[in-house]
């Protein structure tokens, strides 16, 4: 039930585990039909060599990880407020919400409850752009266009490299394959 769930969040927030056992990167949506465009966010932590936590009680076979949670900020709103409080004691370091419809709240109000750990919205929907990218003086968001959720979890992991110089690295490989991948195609042009 939805209060099984909150009461998992806080019981792992108030646990002493080791920080560097537990997720790194929450992602969460809307609803379940939200899955497919986020998982370009899957994605690109995948590429980066990041692992999927599916409970926060297994040991990560990866130094960084990342979780999944459907949260719906009208359907489930204690779950919203649970996850958002939790998150810094939970270890996570930075969040990814993507909601769409009129009424994507859900990266908006994340980033409320959980400030001033970072979150970054993903509109599902290009009409939920305003809804993510509208907020008030002093209550900030990064957001992406809509339904970049690949270029979410890169910025992400940028927010967290700044602490890991390893993910720095993983992140300039990267950056480099793209360059690689270009001058490739480039040059297959003139063969
Ligand atoms: C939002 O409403 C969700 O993020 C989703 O994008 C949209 C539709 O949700 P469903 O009706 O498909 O569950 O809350």
């Amino acid at each position: 039930t939805e209060q099984d769930l909150i009461d998992e969040l806080h019981a792992q927030a108030d646990s002493d585990r080791d920080p560097e056992t537990t997720p790194d990167v929450g992602i969460i949506m809307g609803s379940d039909s939200d899955l497919d465009v986020m998982s370009g966010a899957h994605e690109a932590l995948d590429t980066l060599g990041f692992g999927e936590q599916t409970k926060y009680e297994n040991p990560p076979e990866a130094r960084f990880t990342y979780e999944t949670y459907v949260v719906s900020a009208h359907r489930t709103p204690d779950l919203l407020y649970a996850y958002g409080e939790t998150a810094a004691d939970r270890g996570i370091e930075v969040i990814i919400a993507g909601a769409g419809g009129k009424s994507a709240d859900l990266p908006n109000m994340t980033a409320s409850i959980a400030y001033p750990t970072p979150v970054v919205g993903v509109p599902v929907q290009e009409k939920s752009v305003d809804s993510v990218i509208g907020m008030p003086t002093g209550a900030p968001i990064v957001a992406v266009d809509a339904g970049k959720s690949f270029n979410a979890a890169l910025s992400a992991v940028q927010m967290l490299a700044r602490g890991f110089p390893e993910l720095e690295t993983r992140l300039v490989a990267y950056h480099e394959s793209l360059v690689a991948d270009v001058a490739e195609t480039s040059a297959a042009l003139h063969d």
